[in-house]
């Protein structure tokens, strides 16, 4: 039996980005709930404040990389290139926050240290990093995926003299012009930084581990014309994506590549080469790249022949050469190989000469060779997913951490709620969809907001999914994960970039189409999977 204490507001959201910002809209706006918001970082924004290295920019076409839940808010925000650069995201995310008078609610500077679910009370017990504890009856996570830096321990990283930098975490007043620059790591965020990096630095040198499938992103500036007819078809647009597989703003393909001649695929894969972008070259080409080992294999070898084709130095195109499976997330940038073809780029491949340590002056390679520079980058990613839960002293029931939960690799029930925490929710928690993110965002926020509207209304004191809701969700996620492609290639997606990470499931593959019917679903069955707890201590299922 609980006792009936007061909380100090009803929700408490933590993190300021996409998520965070149309939660605390959606609670507070719409529901009419009181809702304090935490943020680590000086400003809003999340990703968009954080990495403001040289290149930073959104690899989902703009016009679908925004909100679609204000149809005045889409009319009024304009874009004049076809990919996002930082400034311009994080722009919008403040002119979201004020449009909204959001800001007077969101605390910045305030990392929160640990959330404690209070049995006694039924209550959350929220404390932030300056010793301070707010209680509330709902706890938001809006943490970020892709938020939580992967610094890898290499020997000496500390003596080197000069700013050594993570991506994510990108100082503004660094200034690399004319510098020599090393940067480990060519994933999503490397690549955008040494093709926007290499013309403005006196010398870059690139330490690869893995060589990567890039394709073209076809940025270019968009005129008003082209922006003011996309207004106008935003209804269709939107509709398109919200039912679509990865929210891009393209059709996918039905066409299996195996089913067409090698001619045909070709001029296929040449056609969407040239419009480029690169979800819609792993998605929009054929329907099978990322399942089928032929179909993925014929798209691998027509990204290598542009390598081959591209890069002027044989010795240098071979390193840049991918020889494994093309099932990571798919990267695009304008430019990339080519910039290999620039004297002042110098690629080392550190699969094949590795890092033996970081000195005060530089990198010191295996052969003996010490790569002297002004500016070291680490451009090595995140511990996605789970990373800033676990950073987080996370206590649900009976006082257990979230880790204590996830000692198999992280789980949940429909990639927004956790069995043990009742009335906390994730905004992109594990095994939610593998999509352009904002649309999976708002999907998440908007049902999060009617299922706590429901308990408000029904005078439901508690939701909490039921360890079997969980477990049945792990398992759709993981078989749909394994009929891809995806788990046989080492990447962020599935934990194998972090030394010791258990290498697990965490998205829900099936499409955003798909996930929001489900979500549907469970809603119309009266949140089928959750114990709701109602104000008199009777639970129901
Ligand atoms: P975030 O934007 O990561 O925000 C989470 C916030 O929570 C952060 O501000 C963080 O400081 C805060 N936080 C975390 N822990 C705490 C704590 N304990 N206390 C207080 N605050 C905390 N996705 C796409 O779909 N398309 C793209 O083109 C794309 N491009 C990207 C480019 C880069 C360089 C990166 C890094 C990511 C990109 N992403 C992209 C993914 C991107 O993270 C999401 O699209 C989206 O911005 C996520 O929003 P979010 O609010 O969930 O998380
Ligand atoms: P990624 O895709 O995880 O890329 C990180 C890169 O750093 C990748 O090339 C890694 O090589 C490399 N890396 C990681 N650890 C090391 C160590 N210890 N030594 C050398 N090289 C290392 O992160 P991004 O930031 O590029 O992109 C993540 C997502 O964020 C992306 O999809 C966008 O949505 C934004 P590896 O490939 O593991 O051999």
């Amino acid at each position: 039996m609980s006792t009936t204490r007061t909380p100090d507001v009803d929700a408490i959201v933590i993190g300021a980005g996409f998520g965070g910002i149309y939660m605390l809209h959606k609670l507070r706006n719409e529901l009419g709930l009181t809702v304090q918001g935490f943020e680590k970082g000086g400003g809003v924004g999340g990703t968009w404040y954080f990495n403001r290295y040289p290149g930073a920019k959104s690899d989902t076409e703009g016009f679908v990389y925004r909100y679609s839940f204000d149809k005045d808010l889409l009319q009024e925000w304009d874009w004049t290139t076809r990919y996002l650069g930082q400034p311009e995201v994080e722009r919008y995310l403040n002119h979201v926050v004020d449009r909204f008078d959001l800001r007077r609610d969101i605390q910045l500077n305030t990392e929160v240290t640990g959330a404690t679910f209070d049995e006694d009370a039924d209550l959350w017990a929220v404390t932030t990093a300056d010793g301070k504890c707010l209680t509330s009856r709902y706890v938001v996570n809006g943490l970020g995926l892709l938020a939580k830096s992967n610094i890898p321990d290499i020997p000496g990283r500390d003596s080197f003299a000069g700013p050594l930098v993570h991506t994510n975490a990108w100082p503004e007043d660094l200034d690399i012009t004319g510098k020599r620059v090393g940067v480990i790591g060519t994933g999503s965020t490397g690549v955008q930084f040494i093709t926007a990096a290499a013309s403005r630095v006196g010398h870059l040198t690139v330490f690869q581990r893995s060589p990567q499938y890039v394709v073209p992103s076809g940025n270019r500036p968009v005129d008003q014309s082209e922006v003011d007819e996309t207004k106008q078809n935003f209804d269709a647009i939107w509709d398109q994506v919200k039912n679509s597989v990865v929210a891009f703003g393209f059709q996918e393909s039905g066409v299996e590549a195996t089913s067409v001649s090698a001619d045909e695929r070709r001029r296929v894969f040449q056609e969407n080469w040239d419009k480029g972008n690169g979800f819609r070259f792993m998605f929009g080409t054929f329907c099978d790249i990322a399942i089928d080992p032929d179909a993925n294999a014929a798209a691998a070898a027509f990204i290598r022949s542009k390598i081959a084709e591209t890069v002027d130095d044989p010795e240098t195109a071979r390193k840049l050469t991918p020889e494994d499976l093309y099932a990571k997330r798919p990267l695009c940038d304008q430019g990339y190989y080519e910039t290999y073809n620039r004297d002042n780029v110098e690629l080392v491949s550190i699969l094949e000469n590795p890092i033996h340590t970081i000195t005060p002056n530089g990198v010191r390679t295996a052969d003996g060779v010490e790569h002297e520079l002004d500016v070291l980058v680490f451009a090595t990613g995140f511990d996605a997913v789970d990373g800033n839960y676990r950073a987080m002293d996370l206590r649900g029931r009976g006082g257990r951490h979230i880790g204590e939960h996830w000692t198999d690799g992280p789980t949940s029930y429909l990639g927004l709620s956790k069995a043990g925490f009742p009335n906390m929710f994730m905004i992109l928690g594990p095994n939610g969809p593998f999509t352009n993110l904002p649309p999976s965002i708002e999907a998440q926020v908007d049902w999060i907001g009617e299922l706590i509207s429901h308990a408000q209304r029904n005078g439901v004191r508690m939701v909490e999914p039921t360890p079997e809701a969980e477990d049945g969700w792990t398992a759709t996620c993981t078989e749909i994960a394994h009929m891809t492609l995806f788990p046989k290639a080492e990447s962020w997606i599935f934990g194998a970039n972090i030394p010791g990470k258990k290498n697990a499931v965490m998205f829900y593959m099936a499409g955003i189409g798909a996930y929001r019917q489900k979500l549907a679903e469970v809603a119309g069955n009266d949140y089928e999977g959750f114990v709701q707890t109602k104000q008199n201590d009777t639970a129901s299922v």
